[in-house]
């Protein structure tokens, strides 16, 4: 079965619609309205091998909280309508990522719980106008609506565009690892419950 999905979230703040083919060849997301976002989610595209296709808008004259956040709650709303069952899936994965100087390390359980552990110490100057304590925020918004458990370090670094930038390939990488089906086990839930909610 194809594990596709589309979601749109129309609020007062944000209108977001996503499609998600998680076994995919990484083709992106085009346009987004913040740059520097796009970048990292065009990045986790093409390194998670995720098919991704985000059409965005949203009250940027406010600031970027609300547009960022609700990227992410939505792609994880888009994870878990594709996931379905989750039968078949290795379940967990892991990526230590470097780039040049930067280290950054991801660890992803399809669990069925939601929680996000997040490390990473950034200058907080923004990034050709992005305001990367969004990063945050948007992995928050994605754990929770994709019942994910996700720990996200960056272990070293210099550079601010590295640092995020290796954070999401690391990401992508755990996902698409644990998101992957096992050939071992294809027919089974992997889990000793017999579901994963
Ligand atoms: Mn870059």
């Amino acid at each position: 079965m194809a594990r596709i999905a589309e979601v749109t979230r129309a609020t007062k703040e944000t209108d977001i619609t996503i499609r998600l083919n998680l076994d995919g060849t990484g083709e992106g997301v085009l346009a987004y309205p913040i740059g520097f976002m796009g970048h990292m989610l065009n990045t986790f595209a093409r390194h998670g091998l995720f098919d991704l296709e985000i059409r965005a808008k949203g009250d940027l004259e406010v600031d970027q909280h609300h547009l960022v956040e609700d990227t992410g709650i939505v792609l994880g709303q888009c994870f878990a309508k594709a996931l379905g069952e989750k039968r078949g899936i290795r379940r967990v994965g892991s990526c230590l990522y470097p780039m040049d100087e930067t280290l950054a390390r991801a660890a992803a359980d399809v669990s069925g719980r939601a929680f996000l552990v997040f490390d990473a110490q950034l200058s907080g100057i923004p990034l050709a106008g992005f305001e990367t304590d969004t990063v945050e925020d948007f992995w928050q918004g994605f754990v929770t609506a994709a019942a994910i458990t996700l720990h996200l370090d960056i272990l070293r670094g210099r550079s601010d565009h590295h640092k995020i930038e290796a954070l999401f390939k690391a990401a992508a990488r755990a996902l698409r690892e644990a998101l992957e089906i096992d050939p071992r086990s294809a027919d089974s839930i992997p889990s000793t419950k017999g579901v994963l909610v």
